[in-house]
């Protein structure tokens, strides 16, 4: 059984793309590289999620009680295959903590020591990192000189890129073995970015640190940028154009590495022949 870890700070677009991919696997309506073939046992979460989806409400935030494994058994088209993709829906707060609290529950330890590969969120809303590393920087000087006035450090407030890579570490440190991973970088909001945009340019123009680390450490890493727009566009302000397709799964759109333009299951199939 394959396992694709889902993983991304919160707000990051994990739920909403887990929404979109129910639907679009379920439905069945457009072409797919992936095919469902049977329910998965526990399919309240995955059915809570598509149905706030379909009524263009935003997706609930993921809670304790709701956080969890949600699982697709697929078909690949291409290979015949079958295979069970396995993945998290956690509270992002849960990947943040390996770099802020330096512990890691166990639940996500075990995930990220039986994943085959990763997919990473991160979200085109937030332009860049709101705290600059010169504001990182100021902190650090400040409470190492013993300053009073600047309070202690915070690390929750460190930035998305800081916190996504100490997460990345973690997965090749002891007492985990290091082993080669593909990750799928998914831009998500990706309706907000300029028609015509490079996943990969805008990558590693917006999230500099992150895309040198991945390129960098290629014999862990073997790196793949999408976009995507799992809702379509921002909610509530385009639920009126939204609700006007007549088939739900026209708004979702996937760009990059040849991909079908509503296949979300495209970056998941290359995972899987990882
Ligand atoms: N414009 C736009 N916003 C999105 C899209 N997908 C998610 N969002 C927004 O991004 C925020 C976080 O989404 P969510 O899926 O809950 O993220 P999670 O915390 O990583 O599970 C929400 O405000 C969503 O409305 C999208 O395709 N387009
Ligand atoms: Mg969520």
């Amino acid at each position: 059984m394959k396992r694709q870890l889902i993983v991304g700070i919160p707000e990051s677009g994990k739920s909403t793309f887990i929404a979109a991919m129910r639907h679009l696997l379920l439905s069945g309506t457009l072409t797919t590289e992936l095919e469902l073939t049977r329910l998965a046992d526990e399919e309240k979460h995955l059915n809570d999620l598509e149905q706030d989806w379909l009524e263009l409400k935003e997706v609930q935030r993921t809670k304790p009680a709701t956080e969890g494994w949600v699982e697709f058994h697929v078909r690949d088209k291409i290979s015949g295959k079958d295979a069970v993709l396995s993945v998290p829906d956690l509270r992002g707060e849960t990947f943040e903590q390996p770099a802020c609290s330096g512990q890691c529950q166990r639940e996500l330890y075990e995930a990220v020591a039986g994943a085959d590969g990763l997919v990473l969120f991160t979200n085109a809303e937030r332009e860049d990192d709101a705290l600059m590393i010169s504001d990182l920087g100021d902190l650090l000087t400040d409470s190492q000189a013993g300053l009073e006035d600047s309070g202690p450090f915070d690390a929750y407030g460190m930035p998305e890129e800081v916190k996504v890579v100490e997460f990345l570490q973690m997965a090749n440190r002891r007492p985990l073995m290091p082993k080669r991973r593909r990750v799928a970088v998914m831009v998500s909001a990706w309706d907000v970015v300029p028609t015509g945009t490079d996943p990969q340019a805008w990558f590693a123009e917006k999230r500099p640190m992150l895309a040198q680390f991945l390129v960098h450490n290629f014999d862990m890493w073997e790196l793949r940028v999408y976009g995507v727009s799992a809702q379509g566009g921002r909610l509530p302000a385009d639920r009126k154009r939204l609700a006007k397709l007549r088939n739900p799964a026209e708004r979702i759109r996937l760009v990059g590495h040849g991909a079908l333009p509503h296949d979300l299951t495209s970056p998941l199939r290359w995972l899987l022949n990882g």
